[in-house]
C-alpha cells in the first residue's frame, strides 16, 4: 500500500522538474496532502519467481521400525592371517630313507699302532685272567689243577640230580683218577667241613663193574675204603667220598652234597 503510494507520489513529482521552479513548489505542496485513492483493479498475474533458498535442516525425525532381515551376502574376502597356534604332538615315524652315499676311502693301515694295542690288550687279558683266578677262589671255593676246576656243591641231591646239575654248569660229577686229584678233593671236602659228598663213580649198568660219570672204566688207581665196596642190602650202585679221601658205595636215591669237575679248555 505505501509502496503504491511513493510510486504515485514520485510520479507526481517528475513532472515539475521540467517546468517553473515556482509551481513545482506549490504542487510539491499540494502532493504533500494527497489522500491515498480508491483501491485499483488487480494486476495480472506476474511471472512464477526464481526457486527459494533451501530450507534448514530439520529435527531428526523417530526411529522407524526394523525392517525385514536381508538375503544372506557372498563369501567375503579372506580375512588376516591369525596368531601361530601352540605345539602340536609328535607324529608317527616316518618312512626309512634311502641309503647314504658311500664314504670316503678310509686311511691306510698304521700297524705299528695296531701291534701295540693288540699288545695292551693281551697284558689286559691276562691281568684279567689273574684276577678272575682269584676271585673264583675266593668267592666261589673253586679248586683247581692244570687242566680241571673242581666246584664242591652244598645242595643236596640224588646222585642222578647231581650229575644232572653238574652238566647243567657244562662239567660232570668229580672222578678221581690219580693221587693227586683224589688229594685235593679230600682236602677241599675236609675244608669245607663235610663228612661225605657224591662223587662220579657208579655201576648202575652192570653190578660190579663201576665206571666214571664220563663212561670211562676204572683203571688200577682206586680208593675204597676197607670192606667196600659192599653192595649193601644189594642196593648200593652209586660212590660217595669221605673227608679222608676213601671211598664207599653208598645207595644213590639218597641225597647229599657233591662235587663237579670242569675241564678248563670247556669254561
Ligand atoms: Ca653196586
Ligand atoms: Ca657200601
Amino acid at each position: 500500500m505505501w509502496r503504491a503510494l511513493a510510486l504515485i507520489s514520485l510520479a507526481l513529482l517528475l513532472p515539475a522538474w521540467s517546468g517553473d521552479p515556482q509551481q513545482t513548489v506549490d504542487d510539491a505542496c499540494s502532493v504533500q496532502i494527497l489522500v491515498p485513492g480508491l483501491k485499483g483493479d488487480a494486476g495480472q498475474k506476474g511471472d512464477k519467481g526464481a526457486p527459494g533458498r533451501p530450507g534448514r535442516v530439520g529435527p531428526t525425525g523417530d526411529k522407524g521400525d526394523m525392517g525385514d532381515k536381508g538375503q544372506k551376502g557372498g563369501v567375503g574376502r579372506h580375512g588376516k592371517i591369525g596368531p601361530i597356534g601352540s605345539k602340536g604332538e609328535k607324529g608317527d615315524s616316518g618312512d626309512i630313507g634311502p641309503p647314504g652315499p658311500n664314504g670316503e676311502p678310509g686311511v691306510p693301515c698304521e700297524c705299528s699302532q695296531l701291534r701295540k694295542a693288540i699288545g695292551e690288550m693281551d697284558n689286559q687279558v691276562t691281568q684279567l685272567t689273574n684276577e678272575l683266578k682269584f676271585i673264583k677262589s675266593a668267592v666261589a671255593g673253586v679248586r683247581e689243577t692244570e687242566h680241571k676246576l673242581y666246584l664242591l656243591v652244598k645242595e643236596e641231591r640224588r646222585y642222578a640230580d647231581a650229575q644232572l646239575a653238574c652238566q647243567r654248569r657244562g662239567g660232570t660229577l668229580s672222578m678221581p683218577k690219580d693221587e693227586a686229584a683224589n688229594g685235593l678233593m679230600a682236602a677241599y671236602i675236609a675244608q669245607a667241613g663235610l663228612a661225605r659228598v657224591f662223587i662220579g663213580i657208579n655201576d648202575l649198568e652192570r653190578e660190579g663193574s663201576f665206571v666214571y660219570s664220563d663212561r670211562s672204566p676204572m683203571q688200577t688207581f682206586h680208593k675204597w675204603r676197607s670192606g667196600e665196596p659192599n653192595n649193601a642190602y644189594d642196593e648200593e650202585d652209586c660212590v660217595e667220598m669221605v673227608a679222608s679221601g676213601g671211598w664207599n658205595d653208598v645207595d644213590c636215591h639218597i641225597t647229599m652234597h657233591f662235587m663237579c669237575e670242569f675241564d678248563k679248555e670247556h669254561v
